[in-house]
């Protein structure tokens, strides 16, 4: 595999319509989990991705599974777990601007995984291990199951990618801050949104943050900005790169998660860190073009047209 990565993904269900979820009829079904966007989108773009899983014997993990496996992500590690459901999320519209999100996940099939599901092997066989903070949230065995991951990674010299993604609803700030801190130390590469990176370190500051975590022993550090681009900074050098000009966002929620796998995907290739970031950048601008978390994100053939437009811009 090119990227392993482990995680929960939920049904999720939105409302056909704006305002209080409690007068809808009717709801369409999606799928959600930072980590499979991610992977998802790495497979879109031609890269093998491996998801590290529960779901459970439901029709629900029926359906999670043969989406994320028809989208080209290997599922051979995801465990079905007879005794628990697979989680379920609602995002609710409330009106152009607010959105809520609900969710019914906790005991669910994935919160139940453990360091034992683990085939050390498959992560050891990868090039980089991908995590992000939603996990070590979901309970104490997934947590412990993260930094299992995280140590079979580094023996094998298995890069580990880390997106802090955090999730306030999932765990105590305090909590958060300090499992979040003890991964950041871990990591190869951290990418964390501007917010993200202020509830670690107390700065917006780009360079501070970035400081901050080089401190911590990560390499490279990328702060995303979202509509600004983002910041990348490494041994060698530290730059800001602009994001893709998107006429209208219809829906930002899993650009960050595509974003990921642009970066991802251009080291892959074997670009540099500033060609990755800017892939990252129109991955996650595409995300962001169209509604749901995976519909926008693109082949090599949308990601090839999206960056050219963007060049005949420029000049
Ligand atoms: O990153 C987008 C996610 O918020 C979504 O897919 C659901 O994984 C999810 C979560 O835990 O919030």
């Amino acid at each position: 595999m090119d990227v392993v990565s482990l995680g929960e993904t939920m049904v999720l269900f939105t409302p056909e319509k704006q305002g209080q979820m409690r007068y809808s009829r009717s709801f369409s079904s999606h799928i959600a989990g930072a980590e499979t966007n991610t992977l998802i989108g790495l497979a879109k773009l031609g890269h093998q991705a491996g998801w590290i899983s529960r779901l459970g014997h439901d029709e629900f993990g029926a359906l999670v599974r043969a989406a994320v496996r028809g989208e080209g992500v290997d599922t051979s590690q995801v465990i079905v777990d007879g005794d628990a459901p697979t989680g379920l999320l609602f995002k609710e519209q409330l009106n152009e601007r607010d959105v809520r999100i609900y969710y019914y996940r906790s005991h669910s099939a994935a919160s139940r995984l453990q360091p034992g599901d683990i085939d050390e092997d498959y992560i050891a066989g990868a090039k980089y291990l991908y995590l992000t903070g939603i996990t070590p949230a979901l309970s104490a065995s997934c947590r412990e199951s993260v930094f299992h991951a995280v140590e079979v990674a580094r023996k094998a010299k298995v890069m580990v990618v880390f997106d802090p993604n955090l999730r306030r609803k999932l765990w105590s700030e305090e909590e958060a801050r300090s499992v979040l801190k003890e991964i950041v130390r871990k990591s190869d590469i951290v990418l964390a949104g501007v917010a993200e990176g202020e509830f670690l370190y107390g700065t917006k500051d780009c360079a501070e943050l970035a400081g901050y975590v080089h401190k911590e022993g990560c390499g490279t550090v990328i702060i995303k900005r979202g509509e600004r681009g983002a910041y990348y900074s490494n041994p060698l050098e530290a730059k800001y790169v602009d994001s893709l000009k998107v006429a209208k966002v219809v829906d930002p929620v899993g650009a960050g998660d595509g974003f990921a796998a642009g970066v991802l995907s251009g080291q892959l290739d074997g670009l540099s860190l500033e060609q990755s970031v800017t892939r990252g950048c129109a991955v996650g601008a595409a995300v962001t073009m169209v509604s749901g978390d995976i519909e926008g994100l693109p082949d090599r053939k949308a990601l090839a047209s999206l960056l050219s437009a963007a060049e005949e811009e420029v000049q």
